[in-house]
């Protein structure tokens, strides 16, 4: 196995139409959580990946895990919870490019994890363990997992990828600094947006910024720019590398858990690191230009024709 992730993933009502919530009367249900748009983008690259977590045992559970399954990410380290619902989470189109979420999954199944959800010996054939800074957000017990599962990893050679994943509505900012710092700094890659960075140090100047996630101890820190593309930090250098030029924004949610599993899929082909940032830009990029967490994330012949296109002919 690649890659091990674990969290939680909802089911998405995305409407028909734009404008304000409160006048959406036609959903499409889709499914949606980081984590698995994450593993999904790298099942669809050709990579072997498992992920973690609880869902309901109801209807939409048991739909959202045949979804999962489907994609080729493996659920076998996935519990139906008996006693708790599958989370559910709407979106909100305001106009393109601008979308609000609301989440119905307070004393949802994945909250309920604890880190005896953890199978060690499931994690330890893994190369990467994945954690989005959404999981500690959720309860008590599923912080525990996040830094039990961190423990794991560190002691069974695997390295701990980190998108902090702020997500303002789940928890306090005070909850979220400390924590997200503290993940950040039991991290060997760190994958922040310019905000997050911003949100975490108090700091917007970009090579401050990486230097200070690089002094928690990260090996690796990608500091995201949205369209703008990411600059990689390393003790040794640092590089820009743009990002590629999208014609209409469709739906930007799920961009950064696309630029996650381009760049980690980079790097187990054994690309040099402007190479997988490049390649995240890529998917990242693409993800924005459908509609759905996941509908828009690339096999390899997708991202291979959308990276070789002269900027005029960029993918509409
Ligand atoms: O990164 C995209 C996620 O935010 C989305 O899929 C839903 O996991 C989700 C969350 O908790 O917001």
């Amino acid at each position: 196995m690649d890659v091990v992730t674990f969290g939680e993933t909802m089911v998405l009502f995305t409407p028909e139409s734009t404008g304000m919530m409160r006048y959406a009367h036609t959903y499409t249900r889709k499914f949606g959580g980081s984590e698995t748009n994450f593993a999904i983008g790298l099942a669809r690259l050709g990579h072997s990946v498992g992920w973690i977590s609880r869902v309901g045992d109801d209807e939409l559970g048991k739909a959202m895990l045949s979804f999962v399954r489907g994609e080729g990410v493996d659920t076998s380290c996935v519990r139906l919870d008996p006693d708790a619902p599958t989370g559910i989470y709407f979106k909100e189109i305001r106009k393109a490019n601008e979308v609000n979420v609301y989440y119905y999954r307070k004393g949802s199944a994945a909250s309920r994890m604890t880190p005896a959800d953890l199978d060690e010996a499931y994690l330890a054939q893994a190369r990467y363990l994945f954690v989005s800074g959404i999981t500690p957000a959720l309860s008590e017990t599923c912080r525990e997992m996040v830094f039990a599962a961190i423990r794991m990893a560190k002691a069974n050679g695997l390295k701990v990828v980190f998108d902090p994943n702020l997500r303002k509505k789940l928890w306090t900012e005070e909850q979220a600094r400390e924590t997200l710092l503290a993940i950040a700094a039991q991290s060997d890659i760190i994958l922040p947006g310019a905000a997050e960075g911003e949100f975490l140090f108090g700091d917007n100047d970009l090579e401050q910024l990486g230097q200070r996630f690089l002094d928690l101890g990260a090996k690796i820190v990608v500091l995201k720019l949205g369209e703008k593309g990411a600059h990689y930090f390393t003790p040794e250098e640092n590089l820009y590398v743009p990002g590629f030029p999208v014609e209409q924004v469709v739906d930007p949610v799920g961009a950064g858990d696309g630029f996650a599993a381009g760049f980690i899929s980079g790097l187990l082909d054994g690309l040099s690191l402007a190479e997988s940032v490049k390649r995240a830009n890529a998917v990242g990029a693409i993800v924005t230009m459908v509609n759905g967490d996941v509908e828009g994330l690339p096999d390899r012949s997708d991202l291979q024709r959308f990276m070789e296109q002269p900027d005029e002919e960029v993918m509409r």
